[in-house]
């Protein structure tokens, strides 16, 4: 072993036990220097985990392909071990800490042999802010590496900032492949029979073996800057959500930030770095985040948010330079593409990636492609994974340790039939029931039926690490702490669809007009009319320039049917029962408001 870089007695006798249990031949404390990355992407590359890129076409970029059965996060084997059942809640799966520990450690023991373990200081957040919070990750896996080098910051300024006695969450992975003498190791080793998630959150320990993949491997996102971040937030006064954070500067130089929710396929990283469309060049968006918000009140209790990754590990399929030119820009260089399909000038393309296929690829899975094949060329859950500098709207101020004060939450889903574009909710309680009840039109088969509406508070269902009725009442005590200061609440819909099954609005840059509305409402600038879901801009409110949209069609996009909206409420109900007595009471009461309003 390497000398270790830290006197941190409490993270030594961490890693000692690892190592006791583990057992691999080689130890590495990942200083986060360019020569230790240069050097681990040489090991991948000359192991056969992963192919160079094209160096004039993708600079300083990787291939990668897994297993075909290591593509997604696990949700089934995730677990939330807190001391009891009734704290992880109903929507989480829970085993008791001390069993699960005894499960993986039996995993564990050996499972490093003859590789290679990498100990990885990273701050989520920039290194040194008061909002920032020390993880360590142990694993035995190249790629945890480079991809945690990208999303997080890490290495020996994180260890300095940690001091001798600093707090950490410790995460432990391992892909779970041991190798036996002689034993040839395969491009991506992983364990799918055995793969296990689990979150110890009184202890702020992270367990994973057997995936090497995104959510499962790279602890420090959705494991750390969400489960377990959660819940150092409810105990401590914060929030960690899963939301982007944007700033938007309007013509009159007036620069403010909001965060959004959005379920899984709603396009949260192409709203993150909307392009505005042209005859609204004025105004600007930039981005702080596409995924994940940690919000804090400030000294006169403004909500401030941060960041806490430093990348975008972004859906590739769908993305675009029509789409999302930013998010293309992100990774033209220094990225790393998982399961996405090999041009034959060594460069990468994915499903929508351009009108046309090229003519010839070879697949995610190392086979020739073409077009006409019948199969998809790039997994649907295909990534790239890009360094935040590298987006030309990154904010300035977006690595500020104080972070970025928040004027509004948009919440948002996928709802062909009944929701208008965007509505304000009436107060900060209402604002936490549509969070609270927000759902989503499912678009891939994987899970249920294509169509049904799934529900997903605050896009926070596989995420939160406790309760989610204690999360609800959480989210009601921020609204006292921000008091005066707390954001505004809205609720967006892009994707209704008129009588003929075409999208009433064309989405994308053109968002951009309901953006305009919501911060000139958080300044007390735009005018609007009351209605049984809250506060609706009328057709006057929202800038038109260089868009051609009838009157007539904006008001059938805004228009609410009582019955249809009246039946939504009720479906409510049973996923409140489901909480037991857990639900906050001033949900179903704001529930019952909105229904008096649409009767
Ligand atoms: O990301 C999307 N956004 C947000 C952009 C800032 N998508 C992509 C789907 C989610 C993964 C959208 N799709 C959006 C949207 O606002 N809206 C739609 C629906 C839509 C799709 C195509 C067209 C219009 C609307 N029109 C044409 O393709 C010409
Ligand atoms: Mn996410």
């Amino acid at each position: 072993m390497s000398r270790p870089p830290t006197q941190h007695q409490d993270l030594l006798a961490w890693v000692g036990q690892v190592c006791a249990l583990c057992q691999p031949d080689h130890v590495v404390w990942c200083d986060g220097s360019e020569e230790e990355d240069r050097r681990l992407r040489q090991v991948m590359v000359e192991s056969g985990s992963a192919l160079r890129l094209n160096e004039q076409k993708r600079p300083n970029c990787l291939l990668v392909r897994s297993d075909p059965r290591d593509v997604a996060r696990v949700e089934k084997r995730t677990f939330i071990c807190s001391r009891t059942k009734e704290e992880a809640g109903p929507t989480n799966n829970w085993e008791d800490p001390a069993e699960m520990k005894a499960k993986m450690s039996g995993l564990y023991a050996g499972c490093m042999r003859r590789r290679t373990m990498y100990i990885i200081p990273f701050s989520m957040g920039p290194v040194g802010s008061k909002i920032a919070r020390i993880g360590v990750e142990i694993t035995d896996s190249p790629y945890v590496v480079v991809n945690m080098r990208i999303m997080t910051r890490i290495g020996q300024r994180v260890l300095e900032v940690l001091g001798p006695d600093g707090s950490y969450v410790k995460c432990l992975h391992s892909v779970g492949r041991p190798l036996a003498d002689g034993d040839k190791d395969v491009p991506w080793p992983c364990n799918p029979e055995n793969t296990c998630v689990a979150h110890f959150p009184e202890e702020r320990l992270i367990m994973s073996y057997g995936s090497g993949y995104g959510g499962n491997a790279l602890l420090g996102k959705k494991c750390l800057a969400l489960r377990i971040a959660s819940a150092i937030g409810r105990d401590e006064g914060w929030m960690a959500e899963h939301m982007l954070i944007l700033g938007l500067e309007t013509p009159d130089g007036k620069k403010s930030y909001v965060t959004a929710a959005f379920p899984s396929a709603c396009g949260k990283t192409n709203f993150a770095m909307l392009v505005p469309p042209a005859a609204l060049k004025d105004y600007k968006v930039t981005t702080v985040g596409d995924d994940i918000a940690w919000i804090q009140p400030g000294p006169d209790g403004t909500p401030r948010a941060i960041n806490p990754e430093a990348g975008w590990f972004g859906v590739a399929p769908g993305t675009s330079y029509r789409t999302n030119p930013n998010a293309m820009e992100s990774c033209r260089k220094d990225s790393i593409f998982t399961n996405v399909a090999l041009t034959d000038d060594g460069d990468v393309w994915w499903e929508g990636m351009t009108e046309e296929p090229p003519a010839h690829l070879i697949s995610w899975l190392g086979e020739d492609w073409t077009p006409g094949c019948g199969r998809p060329s790039s997994h649907p859950n295909a990534r790239f994974t890009a360094p935040a500098r590298n987006c030309p709207c990154i904010d300035p101020e977006w690595e500020n340790p104080h972070g970025v004060p928040i004027d509004a939450i948009i919440f948002g889903g996928r709802r062909m039939n009944d929701i208008p574009l965007v509505f304000e909710t009436r107060d900060w309680n209402h604002g936490t029931f549509v969070g609270a009840t927000l759902a989503s039109e499912q678009t891939a088969a994987a899970e249920g039926k294509v169509g049904a509406l799934r529900r997903d508070p605050m896009a926070m269902l596989p995420f939160c690490g406790y309760h989610m009725g204690d999360y609800f009442r959480h989210w009601l005590e921020m609204g006292e702490t921000f008091g005066a200061k707390k954001p505004r609440i809205f609720h967006v819909n892009w994707f209704r669809k008129d009588g003929n099954g075409k999208f009433f609005w064309p989405g994308f840059g053109e968002n951009l007009r309901v953006l305009a509305w919501i911060v000139a409402r958080c300044r007390g600038e735009a005018a609007g009319r009351p209605s049984a879901l809250g506060t609706m801009p009328d057709y006057c409110d929202l800038p038109w320039e260089g868009l051609d949209y009838p009157e007539k069609r904006f008001g059938a996009l805004m228009s609410e049917d009582s019955a249809t909206l009246a039946e939504q409420m009720h479906s409510n109900d049973e996923f409140f029962a489901n909480l037991g007595g857990k639900c906050p009471p001033e949900l179903k009461a704001e529930e019952a408001k909105t229904l008096e309003q649409l009767a």
